[in-house]
C-alpha cells in the first residue's frame, strides 16, 4: 500500500466532466443534471481491499474490489456498461483500466499535498477532478 487514500473527500473542481459524460453516451438530460452536482468520494482502503463510493444528491455509484485482480464492473446508473476492470498501483498513483467497447477507458487517483486528484479518461477525453478532505 504505497499511500492511503482513505477518507471522505468533497469535489472542488471538475474540468471536462461534460465531455467525459458525452463520450460515454450519457443522455443530455442526465448530463445537465449531473454537470453541477456536488460529489463526495468516500474511499475505504484496507490492505489490498478497496471500496470507492461516489455520492451525490442525484445518483450514487460504488465499487468494491481487490487491488491487482480483474473484476466485472457494471456501471449502473452511469453509462450502464459491462467492463473488465482492474485497479493497481503505479508508484503512488492508483490506476484503473476498464476494458469494454470504449477504447482507452479508465481512471487514476493520486494525492498532491492535501488534495485528492482524479483523472477520468475515455478515448481522447480527460476529465480532471480535485477533491478536498471533508472537515
Ligand atoms: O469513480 O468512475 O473514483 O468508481 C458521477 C456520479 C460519477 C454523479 C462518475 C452522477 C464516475 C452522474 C466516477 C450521473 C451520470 C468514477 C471512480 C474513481 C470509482
Amino acid at each position: 500500500m504505497p499511500v492511503d487514500l482513505s477518507g471522505t473527500w468533497v469535489l472542488e473542481t471538475n474540468d471536462n466532466f461534460e465531455e467525459y459524460m458525452k463520450i460515454l453516451n450519457i443522455d443530455l438530460v442526465t448530463r445537465k443534471i449531473a454537470a453541477h452536482l456536488s460529489q463526495t468520494k468516500i474511499i475505504i482502503q484496507d490492505e489490498d481491499k478497496l471500496t470507492i463510493k461516489t455520492l451525490s444528491t442525484f445518483r450514487n455509484y460504488e465499487i468494491s474490489l481487490t487491488i491487482g485482480e480483474e473484476f466485472d464492473e457494471y456501471t449502473k446508473g452511469l453509462d450502464s456498461r459491462m467492463l473488465k476492470t482492474r485497479v493497481s498501483w503505479e508508484g503512488d498513483a492508483l490506476v484503473c483500466t476498464q476494458k469494454g467497447e470504449k477504447a482507452n477507458r479508465g481512471w487514476r487517483h493520486w494525492l498532491e499535498g492535501d488534495k485528492l486528484h482524479l483523472e477520468l479518461y475515455c478515448e481522447d477525453v480527460v476529465c480532471h477532478q480535485v477533491f478536498t478532505r471533508k472537515q
